[in-house]
């Protein structure tokens, strides 16, 4: 007979440690709740815990993508530089977890395999892969939109017997490249990170590429001391002008429609932002993302540098975007990624009628060539938005799974909850403005508003919540027409779920901006949370 585990009664469960997760740990216990978060990972980070590659940085400048609930923490930890590595990122996380000693709020190394809601006794019944069992009146789903990578379509990767590594789940341990033929298949923002800091070590680097990314130099600084105080002495304004911005951070914004001024001006303003690097160019016009036309100019521009940039004319046309919006797919922000190209160690490959077939013990062959090498890094992205929340058992109401009720696309209220999925929380889900707006400012956003909830069910003497089916179908009619006004779902990517086989297409991110979505949020708590049924 196996041994019988007991079942612990919770008053809530959070699945993830990651930014969110944290986050709404704190704030449970301080609400006095009882609960148990799980994580798969040994410790505390999420995203920044896995993708531990050559080059891993975020794309978010350091000042935004950082907690803003504690002031103390904000005081006490320093940022060394504008944009930051993902050792400083996971250090933050690690240090925010020690500082408010977070970790006993965790049970580490633990999968959820399934959350089955209980409809006779209206709670969540949530089990490990450790055999342990809870039952919740909540559960928080703190997994993350880019936590599952995608199986590339050549598997199975296992195939390849030299040293294999995924971006994704990169070790711990140092991993040299000296002297060896490494591959790298992949080009968004991940395999652009890694060639340059591989291209430095490797014997060979041959980048397989199918669709090339539109990337900008991030010209990162250094944050020196003088910097530094000034941004702790504003950090209350910083914070103020992030949250009250359509992209939850403080980057610079602009009223001026790119044809509103002549071609010269508009030149020297592009030669500006490219010089300034980050994001600029979207803080420079205001409807690169709406106007085709204006979109199309800016992409030849950017192309124009890649050719100044790359040497080799025919290297160049290859790694030229073409076909799709520039900013429909994630804007990469580069360190001396096209300069890499110059190396006499790094080869182009182009997979564009040139597919990826299959892998064998030593060699990665395409349709028309057999590439032999040592190490092998798979950047392939990820299983974006949903890939998490499927990746187990989730049944809600009547046991309809999760995966029935996405069965045509991915559909919630607020990025938040779902009809049929009573006391359930996702935190930066699909539909709301995750991976297009902070998602460390939305994760607060999300994690304050839900705990508001909490408060308000229990003050209402009241254990469960519902969103209507209507108040959730308004919700996406909305989401789908704010998506028709952008070129964003003009491109095959992660955000539209084209990057998997036969996943559902559509945009499924909120693109009305963190600020829109914020005053949304505040207005149905305003009014009582009318959209919501308790009982
Ligand atoms: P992305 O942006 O989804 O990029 C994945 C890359 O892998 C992309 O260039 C893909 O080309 C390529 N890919 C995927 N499958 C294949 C096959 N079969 N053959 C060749 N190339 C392939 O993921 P990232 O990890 O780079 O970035 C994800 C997010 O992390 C990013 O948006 C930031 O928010 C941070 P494809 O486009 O499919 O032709």
């Amino acid at each position: 007979m196996p041994e019988m585990k007991s079942i612990r009664k919770l008053d809530a469960v959070v699945v993830g440690a990651g930014f969110g997760g944290m986050y709404m740990a704190y704030k449970l216990r301080e609400m006095g709740l009882d609960f148990v978060g799980f994580e798969a990972a040994d410790d505390v980070g999420g995203v920044w815990y896995w993708n531990r590659y050559p080059g891993a940085r975020c794309d978010l400048m350091s000042v935004d993508y950082s907690y803003g609930f504690s002031r103390e923490i904000e005081q006490e930890w320093t940022w060394s530089e504008q944009f930051a590595a993902q050792p400083e990122i996971l250090a933050y996380a690690k240090f925010v977890a020690d500082r408010l000693n977070l970790r006993p709020l965790f049970q580490f190394e633990t999968r959820v395999v399934s959350a089955k809601w209980d409809d006779d006794r209206s709670l969540w019944i949530v089990a490990t892969d450790k055999g342990d069992v809870f039952e919740a009146t909540y559960c928080i789903m703190a997994t993350g939109p880019l936590s599952v990578p995608k199986e590339p379509e050549f598997g199975p990767l296992s195939n390849f017997k030299g040293e294999l590594y995924r971006t994704a789940s990169w070790p711990k341990e140092n991993v040299s490249f000296e002297g060896k033929r490494v591959g790298l298949i992949g080009t968004g923002s991940t395999g652009i990170q890694v060639v340059p800091e591989v291209a430095k070590e490797a014997k060979e680097l041959y980048v397989f590429q199918r669709t090339p990314s539109f990337t900008m130099p991030m010209r990162n600084t250094k944050f020196d001391d003088e910097f530094t105080s000034e941004l702790k002495r504003h950090y209350p304004q910083i914070r103020s002008v992030a949250y009250n911005s359509p992209l939850g951070g403080v980057r610079p914004q602009s009223t001026r429609p790119y044809f509103s001024i002549p071609l010269e001006q508009r030149q020297s303003l592009m030669e500006d932002a490219w010089k300034q690097g980050g994001l600029a160019f979207l803080g420079t016009f205001s409807d690169l993302l709406i106007n085709e036309e204006a979109n199309e100019e800016v992409a030849e521009f950017v192309r124009g540098k890649i050719r100044q940039v790359v040497k080799d004319p025919e290297t160049a046309e290859k790694l030229i975007p073409r076909g799709y919006p520039i900013f429909a797919r994630r804007p990469c922000l580069d360190t001396h990624y096209y300069e890499a190209f110059n190396q006499p160690n790094v080869h182009l490959i182009d997979c564009i009628g040139n597919e990826i077939e299959r892998l064998s013990d030593n060699a990665v062959h395409t349709q028309n060539e057999t590439v032999e090498l040592d190490a092998l890094i798979i950047a392939t992205g990820f299983d974006g938005m949903t890939g998490a929340l499927l990746n187990f058992e989730v049944t809600g109401k009547g046991g309809l799974p999760l995966a029935d009720k996405w069965a045509d696309g991915a559909s919630s209220y607020l990025g938040m909850m779902m009809h049929g999925f009573p006391n359930m929380f996702l935190i930066c889900g699909p539909n709301g403005p995750a991976v297009l707006a902070n998602i460390i400012s939305l994760n607060e956003q999300n994690v304050d508003w839900i705990c508001a909830l909490i408060d308000h069910i229990s003050e209402t003497g009241q254990h469960c919540f519902e969103v209507t089916q209507e108040a959730e179908d308004q919700w996406m009619d909305e989401v789908r027409s704010l998506a028709e006004l952008t070129l964003v779902s003009k491109a095959k990517t992660w955000y539209t779920g084209a990057n998997i086989q036969g996943k559902p297409r559509g945009l499924t991110v909120y693109t009305g901006g963190f600020k829109r979505y914020r005053d949304s949020c505040d207005e149905i708590a305003a009014k009582g949370y009318e959209p919501l049924v308790l009982n």
